[in-house]
């Protein structure tokens, strides 16, 4: 009879999440613990939920532990408020349960800080129990999340001995959502916020985006793009951001917004937008009032300015440490921060688009407030498949710096490329900037532990829209869900938060595991050989940057040209940055300049980058230039071919309908990585005109069918 129930039981989950098999659960699926042994210790340990839920992030955990146990152990889990029984989950803070606090944990609490969470098996009062401990109600939350994890990852749980916190306050995502709900850089969909229904109407999408953000520790949502639209300041939409809050609030999310720096002139009718103009600062300090008379806990503004036609202080001949701290000071009695932009650059000064923010930022170090940090882009370009670390982390001592992550692929295959991004952050947060010796890593600059900051963070520009699966592709998801999990942990692997995600996403199944780590660990590689191997960047198309475009140049703007970037000649290829080109290298520490600067030392990946070099020139495998770029292509495009084969050979071990979801992507994906393939090739031969070395696809077409195609309606511009 037992049996026949587990055998119904099973037939169930099968069933529900079949049919539910959009991808819409994302890794918090809750499935069935298959592994009959494992679930047998998960049922012995995990019997109750011993919890009292004062308040409504405690409401929210009990409610996620259950709902989740009750799935991965197919039996209800019940929460109970008082009588331990041996097999109980004890979860709370010593404020809400009086048996934590009589623990005497209170020591080792106290070194987790606010969000940080303690779990721990231990016997209490003659009974094995589990304990969730946490100095706040959302270190509670993180705990929670982390047993599930443990659970949905097939770990034990049986002798529990863990402690967490966050390396970084502000963990944010970004999104680039319009008013008019269409994403900028966005390729699933339109925005999850639905403007005209808010605030009457809050769908149950914005819970699953909390849960979703808080399983992976984001505490912060900007809701609104950086181009932005001053409206969102307005007492029309300041209710419906508040109705955003009051759903992301138990899940310890703050909410930002985006500041169009001539909102005084826009909204407040006011002659100018000066920010040390009296009128201006009353402006901004009256709006930033009636924001938190909306919402008690907003968490401050992310601004974007005198960047890319954006407005700001510079059009009053202000610097952006003045336009940043009026702000500033308008949100500190409040507690809230400005995350102000370093994506600065500009077409009329003739300068290397790589040293201008630098250029203007740094000299401006020391003098903004204590609640700015300065939100930098990894790379000094914008967001290329590889671009070296920003010169800016480490040159900027007395100023906090937010790195700024694109999870969106605007750069990287838009909607059908199969990316994992994790490798791309790893490089970049590990890379060693030297500016107080050896280990100054950009982790360390921006987790604030280089310069004593007590503030420090990580933004990511979110790839999250209203399609079903959330992200168009479905691989998109580890992407998001590597982004929490490094801005959580910088030190984590990007080959073991690929296994957590496989697992939670799909299925434990080892075959099936490994096949795909390999696919997600090796695919930032094959994009960067497919795309713009040797150090090649800002090749893509004009403006909406989908697909190849080597040969853009005679644009308006030069610096927004691929040719800018390459500069590809008979002769030569590659953008001099050394001492005898823009010295851009000089921007780094004398170590990392001297290694990328020396040909000997400089490593392929990088070379273009920094060096202009003629085709025939050897590189250290005996290859000249030429015969390893064409080669990288081919080897990039081809790979396509194993992935294909990889993926088709796990079939049948998840659901049909997600298997054929990523199958089909990966079909237009093959097509793309041979577009990229033989427009390049087409394109630098005609520049090098030297032949294709053995071994090499010739392009399909002639190069001027590739420069002709024309694309309508491109997602995401
Ligand atoms: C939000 C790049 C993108 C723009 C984006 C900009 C930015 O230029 O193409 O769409 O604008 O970066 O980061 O501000």
């Amino acid at each position: 009879m037992k049996k026949r129930l587990l055998i119904l039981t099973l037939l169930f989950w099968n069933a529900t999440s079949l049919l539910a098999e959009s991808g819409y659960r994302l890794w918090m699926r809750y499935d069935l613990v298959i592994n009959e042994e494992q679930r047998g210790e998960y049922i012995n340990l995990l019997k109750n939920i011993a919890m009292k839920t004062p308040s409504a992030s405690l409401r929210a955990a009990s409610q996620e532990l259950e709902q989740g146990l009750s799935g991965l152990l197919g039996r209800k889990i019940p929460v109970v408020v008082s009588g331990i029984t041996a097999g109980s989950i004890v979860a709370g803070t010593p404020l809400s349960s009086t048996i934590i606090k009589g623990l005497k944990l209170n020591i080792r609490l106290e070194t987790l800080g606010e969000e940080g969470y303690l779990l721990s098996s231990i016997v209490y009062q003659s009974k094995k129990v589990t304990v969730i401990a946490a100095n706040s109600d959302i270190g509670v939350m993180y705990g929670v999340f982390h047993l599930l994890r443990l659970i949905q990852t097939n770990q034990s749980v049986s002798d529990l001995n863990i402690t967490d916190q966050p390396r970084l306050k502000y963990r944010v995502l970004n999104h680039w959502d319009n008013l008019d709900r269409t994403v900028e850089r966005g390729y699933a969909g339109f925005s999850l916020w639905n403007w005209h229904t808010l605030p009457g109407y809050v769908q149950q999408r914005y819970v699953d985006y909390a849960r979703a953000n808080a399983s992976i520790g984001i505490n912060g949502t900007v809701l609104t793009n950086v181009n932005a639209n001053s409206l969102i300041l307005t007492d029309e939409y300041l209710p419906k951001v508040a109705a955003i809050a009051n759903v992301l609030r138990p899940y310890g999310i703050k909410v930002y917004l985006t500041a169009r720096f001539s909102s005084p002139i826009e909204l407040g009718k006011l002659k100018t937008a000066d920010p040390l103009n009296e009128e201006v600062k009353k402006w901004w300090k009256d709006k930033t009032d009636e924001i938190y008379t909306y919402i008690p806990d907003f968490g401050g503004f992310l601004v974007k300015a005198n960047s890319e036609g954006q407005p700001g202080p510079q059009s009053y001949g202000r610097s952006h440490a003045d336009g940043a701290n009026v702000l500033a000071d308008a949100l500190a009695p409040h507690k809230g921060i400005v995350m102000w932009r370093a994506f600065v650059y500009s077409n009329d000064k003739p300068e290397d688009r790589f040293k201008q923010a630098f250029n203007e930022f740094k000299p401006l170090d020391g003098q903004f407030r204590a609640n700015v940090m300065v939100q930098v882009k990894n790379g000094p370009i914008d967001f290329q498949p590889r671009e070296p670390f920003s010169p800016l982390f480490g040159a900027m001592p007395k100023t906090p710096l937010m790195m700024e992550f694109q999870i969106t692929q605007e750069y990287l295959g838009q909607g059908t490329h199969l990316v994992y991004q994790a490798p791309l952050y790893k490089e970049v947060l590990d890379a060693d900037t030297y500016t107080k010796g050896k280990g100054s890593t950009v982790a360390k600059v921006i987790d604030g532990s280089l310069d004593n900051h007590s503030i420090s963070g990580m933004a990511g520009v979110a790839n999250i829209g209203d399609d079903l699966n959330w992200t168009g592709h479905l691989f998109g998801q580890s992407n998001w869900y590597a982004f929490g999990r490094l801005a959580w942990n910088h030190e984590l692997s990007s080959i073991a938060i690929a296994d957590e995600w496989t697992r939670m996403t799909f299925t434990n199944d080892t075959r099936f595991v490994q096949t795909v780590k390999g696919i997600m660990m090796n695919s930032r590689e094959n994009l960067v050989n497919y795309m713009t191997p040797l150090g090649l960047h800002h090749i893509m198309g004009w403006d909406h940057h989908y697909g190849p475009g080597p040969w853009i140049k005679d644009k308006p703007r030069a610096d927004w040209t691929a040719f800018y970037y390459h500069k590809a000649d008979r002769t030569a290829i590659g953008f001099d940055r050394t001492a005898s080109g823009s010295n851009a290298l000089s921007q780094y520490a004398p170590e990392v300049s001297s290694f990328y600067g020396d040909l000997k030392t400089c490593p392929p990946e990088y070379l273009l980058w920094f060096h202009r070099l003629p085709w025939t020139y050897q590189l250290k495998d005996g290859k000249s230039l030429w015969e390893s770029l064409c080669q990288r292509y081919q080897f990039g495009a081809a790979s396509m071919e194993g992935v294909q084969k990889d993926w088709n050979s796990i079939a049948g071990i998840i659901d049909q309908e997600r298997f054929e979801q990523v199958k089909m992507l990966l079909a237009i994906q093959k097509e793309e990585v041979w577009w990229w393939h033989d427009a390049c090739l087409a394109y630098f031969q005609s520049r090098s005109e030297l032949p294709f070395p053995a071994r090499i696809t010739a392009p399909k077409k002639s190069l001027e069918f590739y420069e002709n195609q024309v694309f309508h309606f491109v997602p995401g511009i």
